[in-house]
């Protein structure tokens, strides 16, 4: 079997950390194509990567015939342009999360995808592909635990650029927490409240951190999220759920503990999402390979968040902003996903 040709388009932090994973640990695919709006900076990477070019403009790159598939690390609102011109080359897609920057043009997406009547669109939410999300995933899908009914996260980074918004907190950090409580449970999202209690004094001025973020899913499970994205700390994930027969919780970095000079003890917490979910992008990755080899003969190139996935969850995020802004609980608002066949 040949190897997948692949483009990555935007080679920024995660861009190019994809195109090293594809060209060193991911079996049966190459880069051939990089973009970037920086033209050098792709074209640098390019020297590095024997058989790859850079091409300037990003439609020209998906439609290049040395192109099979396709990875947009791109800004948000450059996807939406991006994703349909992959759908009409018929080319298999991993997109960095968001799918798109509002809801609408994400069901617009969701429903030209449909009427292909295959799958192309596979959406870069990685946790699913954590060891330790896929532990906790698996134990809630047998009968150990019972009924679930609330989940407890919390979510800080050490720090996030300068142009990090309030929203962003929602759109960007918590939209991975919306992910996994659909992975995790199921069932979508009905309703979200955001909390702004006493800001980080240390946070940018303006800047509402941390977050409290309160959601409730169709059959009325309860999901809280702390949001601290300027900890000056590291980067830490944890999750727990309680269930009817218990709980089970992750993310507790107990790696290597060690027990030393001076009666101390302890370990090393993770850095930063790279690092923390560096072995998820690869599973990830090599998964979407592989899926999208044998997409040829099954007509599904994907194996992992749908577009549909990617429109549910800028849904929530869309209420959760409107939350953030007036403070009061807000119903998400979604179309019903048995109207649009194949999605
Ligand atoms: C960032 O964009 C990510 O996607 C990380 O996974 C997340 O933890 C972080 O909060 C976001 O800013």
């Amino acid at each position: 079997m040949s190897d997948l040709r692949v483009a990555v388009l935007g080679v920024g932090v995660m861009g190019a950390d994809h195109v090293v994973r594809l060209s060193s640990r991911i079996s049966g695919a190459r880069v051939t194509v990089v973009n970037d709006y920086v033209a050098d900076k792709a074209e640098q990477l390019a020297a590095t990567i024997p058989g790859c070019r850079a091409i300037a403009d990003p439609l020209d790159a998906i439609a290049d015939p040395d192109v099979d598939a396709v990875v947009l690390a791109t800004p948000g609102p450059t996807h939406e342009k991006q994703l349909l011109a992959c759908l009409e080359h018929t080319k298999p897609v991993m997109c960095e999360k968001p799918l798109t920057t509002d809801v609408s043009t994400a069901l617009d997406v969701v429903k030209r995808e449909a009427e292909l009547s295959t799958r192309l669109i596979q959406v870069g939410f990685m946790r699913r592909f954590d060891h330790e999300y896929a532990a906790l995933k698996a134990l809630l899908d047998g009968d150990e635990l019972g009924l679930p009914l609330v989940l407890h996260c919390a979510h800080r980074n050490p720090a996030v650029p300068p142009s990090f918004d309030s929203a962003m907190i929602v759109r960007d950090s918590l939209v991975h927490e919306v992910d996994v409580t659909r992975f995790l449970f199921g069932e979508e999202i009905a309703s979200i409240q955001i909390i702004k209690p006493q800001p980080n004094p240390a946070a940018p001025r303006g800047l509402a951190d941390p977050q409290i973020a309160i959601m409730r899913t169709t059959s009325g499970k309860h999901v809280d999220v702390e949001l601290f994205v300027t900890t000056g700390i590291a980067y830490e994930v944890r999750t727990e759920v309680v269930a009817e027969r218990g709980s089970a919780m992750i993310g507790m970095d107990v790696g290597l503990v060690r027990k030393g000079a001076g009666g101390t003890w302890g370990g090393q917490i993770t850095p930063g999402f790279r690092e923390r979910f560096g072995q998820a992008y690869d599973t990830e990755f090599q998964r979407w390979v592989d899926a999208v080899h044998r997409g040829r003969n099954t007509g599904d190139f994907t194996d992992g968040p749908s577009a549909w996935d990617g429109y549910a969850a800028a849904a929530v995020c869309e209420a959760g902003v409107e939350s953030l802004n007036s403070g009061q609980p807000v119903d998400v608002q979604m179309v019903d996903r048995r109207t649009i066949p194949g999605a």
